[in-house]
């Protein structure tokens, strides 16, 4: 067998079954080794962030690691935005670049370079392979890497030579996450100290409380400590079941803000995540004046990064929490009292909050559909069982708290900052598995960076239902140019996409879907329901005319 051969078989034994890529003249080798029989299904993408974008959507709804090729510098390049992603969202993924023979690269030739030093940077792991011996301890190292903990993209740089080289079959590769345990006995009596001890304690919970399924616990220890439970800011997957009493929604995005939403709460909890990931600079601290900070984390190089923490422990956080819900003990009244106090407080704020939501849906915009409308209406179009994933900027800025009691599993958020990842991840997610619904939304700016996983979708045989809050523009940077500048002028260079407007349902039809459009509220509804029933039968795309600013 070949280097190529060898490398695919190691991958199916470990439960590869699906690798998404593009490929090249340097990646031919393990193209030809993906036409043998018993091979991972290869499901091409027209361009990388599209590749990685269904990679992405693979891993976070299905758990398992996903695997990509891609063609040397100029593939790789084209992919680091969905590294990026990846590496933010703490994504299993094995990402597999060609290179060129290796005693040409000394001469730069027209294919071949650094790899690893363009990966280096983004990537969890990054290494190439110079001996066909080193192979198999290359791929499990990066796959070690790649699931971490933390899990993040890990690529590994194969030249042609070692493609193309005779072995034997690979050592078996690592199947899943090393445990980390609950973390240490004095650092978790440090912690139950503090808790015990609170008198207004606060979660706020991660991805990765999310991945280690610690839902129902982390929604034991809200009750027990009588906390209300925040998402961390830019989480991807939902840590517990909304329907929770605690749960509290995704804190704000700007240091100042979490500092007000946090105010008043003495020990604060963060579980599975970075404390904290900010969109910008705010004035002055993120954290409330004379509050302790007990900092979970799989990642060390997390904690502490941000803010000092009186209590940091490296644990797989489902574990902490079960670790600190043994010494708590049974309910005791105080806590049960603030349980009911915080459910009381979030109920009425909730209510609050969709009742303003509801009415900017009706208020008049001149005719036009709202973001807020356009929320209510997908809102109350999808089922408790659908994946939602979102990428719709300023159009659902709404919908969060509108969806209703969902489970953790059944949303996926945009955390990686480069666009183009939610059409493709809702490709992926559908291929993980095609008994799903899969409802997609997108601004018609961000669509267009991943707009081909039409294409890919409908060759796959893997129909989602996109909604387009087709806005004309880029509203969001709009909003950023109106507090930047304190004006309210609208025709700033590069952020408008008319002259010519896109024919977005026609670019839709052109890649394999079908498409309609929407432009006035009252059909809204009716337009989310036919979406629904062309997307039982293939790749369905509902254009919404949002007005700007709306
Ligand atoms: C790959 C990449 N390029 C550029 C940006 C910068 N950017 C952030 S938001 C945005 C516009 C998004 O527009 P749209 O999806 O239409 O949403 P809207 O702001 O209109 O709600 C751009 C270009 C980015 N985040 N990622
Ligand atoms: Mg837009």
């Amino acid at each position: 067998m070949t280097g190529s051969d060898a490398l695919l078989d190691a991958m199916s034994e470990q439960g590869v079954q699906v690798i998404f890529g593009n490929p090249g003249t340097t990646e031919l080798p393990i193209v030809e080794s993906l036409a043998a029989p018993g091979r991972p299904r290869f499901v091409l993408g027209l361009t990388e962030p599209v590749v990685m974008g269904m990679a992405d959507g693979y891993s976070q709804a299905s758990g398992r690691m996903s695997a990509v090729l891609v063609h040397v510098q100029p593939g790789l390049a084209n992919a680091l935005s969905g590294v990026l992603n990846a590496a933010r969202a703490r994504v299993p993924m094995l990402v597999i670049v060609g290179q060129q023979m290796q005693e040409l690269l000394p001469g730069a030739p027209f294919l071949g370079g650094d790899v690893v030093g363009m990966a280096r940077p983004i990537a969890r792991f990054a290494e190439e392979v110079s001996h066909i011996q080193d192979l198999g301890d290359v791929l499990a190292r990066a796959v070690m890497a790649a699931y971490g903990p933390p899990a993040g993209p890990a690529v590994v740089s194969i030249p042609l030579d070692i493609q193309s080289a005779v072995c034997g079959p690979l050592p078996s590769l690592p199947r899943g996450p090393v445990d980390l345990g609950p973390g240490g006995h004095a650092e978790l009596n440090a912690a139950f100290g503090l808790l015990a001890r609170a008198a207004r304690p606060v979660i706020i919970a991660g991805d990765s409380v999310a991945d280690g399924g610690a839902g129902q616990s982390l929604s034991a220890l809200a009750a027990r400590l009588g906390a209300p439970i925040w998402g961390e800011p830019f989480g991807a997957r939902l840590p517990v079941d909304t329907g929770d009493p605690a749960w509290r929604g995704t804190l704000p995005r700007f240091g100042s803000a979490i500092h007000d939403a946090l105010a008043g709460h003495d020990v604060v909890l963060a579980l599975g995540m970075p404390v904290f990931r900010v969109f910008g600079w705010s004035p002055g601290p993120t954290m409330p004046e004379g509050a302790a900070l007990i900092h979970v984390d799989l990642d060390p190089a997390e904690i502490g990064r941000m803010v000092q923490p009186v209590v940091g422990i490296t644990a797989n956080p489902g574990a902490a929490i079960d670790g600190l819900l043994a010494r708590l003990g049974l309910p005791e009244p105080a806590a049960t009292q603030r349980a009911q106090a915080v459910g009381h407080d979030i109920a009425r704020m909730r209510s609050a909050v969709v009742e303003g939501i509801h009415a900017a849906a009706c208020a008049d915009s001149g005719g036009g559909i709202t973001g807020a409308a356009l929320s209510v209406a997908i809102a109350e179009a999808i089922g408790p069982g659908d994946l939602i994933i979102d990428e719709g900027l300023t159009a659902t800025r709404h919908m969060r708290p509108m969806l209703g009691p969902r489970a953790p599993g059944s949303c996926l958020w945009h955390r990686g900052s480069a666009l183009g990842w939610g059409l493709p991840a809702a490709v992926g997610a559908r291929i993980a598995d095609p008994t799903r619904r899969v409802v997609v939304v997108q601004g018609d700016g961000s669509l267009m960076f991943g707009i081909q996983a039409i294409w890919s979708a409908a060759r796959e045989g893997a129909p989602v239902a996109l909604v387009v809050a087709d806005n004309g523009g880029y509203e969001v940077l709009e909003d950023g140019m109106r507090a930047l500048t304190g004006t309210d002028r609208r025709d700033w260079p590069g952020l408008h996409l008319a002259n010519p407007r896109m024919d977005i349902a026609g670019i839709c039809r052109g890649f394999g879907a079908t498409a309609e459009c929407v432009r006035m509220p009252a059909d809204l509804v009716g337009a989310m329901d036919d979406l629904l029933v062309r997307a039982q039968t293939g790749v369905a795309v509902l254009v919404a005319e949002v007005a700007p600013g709306a």
